[in-house]
């Protein structure tokens, strides 16, 4: 059934969009179809786009679909809702906002709403990159709203994040807090047709240059020293006289971009901006790089999540409950308790993340 499942995918959307579903809830059974699919998966390019509420995510996300588009590409979006455990909302405001593109075949819109725990979402939005990415899409598109850590875990399994600020709003709910800047590989300020637009660009930029002034190890520098010496073997292969930079590309920050998404301006642009960072990444070996640091870090987190379900559970609440009275009783002392607790939690942990 899930074998059969997992081919009809790859031709009937309707398929696609059950699976999604199965993800959506994380029932068990979707765990066959997403094995069965595994092998297909690796080859779309998996674009984040993070920002604060209403700076424009979706609207410049519909522009982005039709350019794509444009360039013969097959595009898959998941706009995440974190915020609201029921549908609606921003989900429907995000879906209106892309209707147009519903009667293309070659693209997918669909929106995951949070059923729990962020953690849980993060995973379902990875499964769901997943699933599309097995299902032939060249881009998959991960939007969701927010600066905040949980938000950055969630594009995690981005190959390109977009950071996206508009003017008018304080610098801690702008995505160019030094944190979020750190995995940033395309700055885009929205609603450029709107006062002081230019200065947050100057601001992000300067932020960027004083954060490598200072060392700081960013995604991106490392990416853009990976590049310069690219850049520069292949010149030598050439036979090319090279211009050296002092500081092998080290010193580089990635574009910061105006657009007008409303109008669709500048989206052009931040569209060659989007293909030319992977092409970076696959010019080099971090595509690679990356992915196998999201991987590592989705594995982490679905052992934390594992885990911590499982302290949820009676077994392990009766350890707690005996830890806890014995502590209190004297029998043993809190350190005590902690370590024996702890032994039994990774042993049955063991058993149960090898299940
Ligand atoms: N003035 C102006 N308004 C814009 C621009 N882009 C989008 N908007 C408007 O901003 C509002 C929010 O746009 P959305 O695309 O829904 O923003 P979002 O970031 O997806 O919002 P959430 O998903 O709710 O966080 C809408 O009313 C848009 O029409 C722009 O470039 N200029
Ligand atoms: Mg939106």
């Amino acid at each position: 059934m899930s074998e059969r499942m997992a081919l009809n995918i790859l031709d009937n959307p309707r398929h696609l969009a059950r699976l999604i579903t199965m993800i959506e809830r994380q029932d068990p059974a979707r765990i066959e179809v997403l094995k069965a699919l595994h092998d297909k998966t690796g080859k779309a390019h998996v674009v984040g786009i993070t920002g604060p509420p209403g700076s424009g995510k979706s609207t410049l996300t519909d522009k982005i679909i039709g350019e794509l588009r444009n360039r013969g590409r097959r595009v898959a979006v998941v706009a995440i809702d974190p915020s609201s455990p029921f549908t609606g909302g921003a989900i429907l405001g995000d879906r209106i906002r892309m209707m147009r593109h519903a009667t293309d075949e070659g693209v997918f819109i669909r929106s995951l709403a949070s059923r729990g725990h962020l953690g849980g979402l993060s995973r379902a939005a990875a499964e769901t990159v997943r699933a599309l990415d097995a299902a032939a899409y060249d881009t998959v598109i991960i939007e969701t709203v927010g600066v905040g850590q949980s938000e950055i875990d969630i594009v995690r399994c981005a190959d390109t994040v977009v950071l996206v600020a508009v003017p008018g709003l304080g610098d801690d709910i702008q995505a160019i807090k030094a944190g979020v800047m750190e995995i940033g590989d395309i700055f885009c300020v929205n609603k450029a047709d709107r006062d002081g637009a230019e200065r947050v660009v100057r601001e992000t930029r300067a932020m960027m240059e004083t954060a490598i002034m200072n060392g700081a190890n960013t995604r991106f520098s490392g990416l853009y020293k990976a590049v310069y010496e690219h850049t520069v073997q292949q010149a030598r292969l050439r036979g090319e006289n090279v211009q050296e930079d002092p500081h092998g590309g080290a010193l580089r920050i990635p574009p910061v971009l105006l657009t007008i998404a409303e109008q669709g301006e500048g989206v052009s642009v931040l569209v060659d901006e989007i293909l030319a960072h992977h092409a970076m990444l696959s010019d080099t070996e971090w595509l690679l790089k990356h992915r196998h640091e999201n991987t590592m870090w989705e594995l982490r987190n679905a052992v934390a999540d594992n885990l911590l379900g499982w302290l949820d559970n009676a077994n392990a609440h009766s350890q707690l409950a005996n830890a806890a009275e014995a502590v209190l009783h004297k029998d043993t002392d809190y350190y005590q308790a902690l370590a024996q607790v702890q032994e039994g939690i990774i042993a049955a942990g063991l058993r149960l993340v090898s299940d």
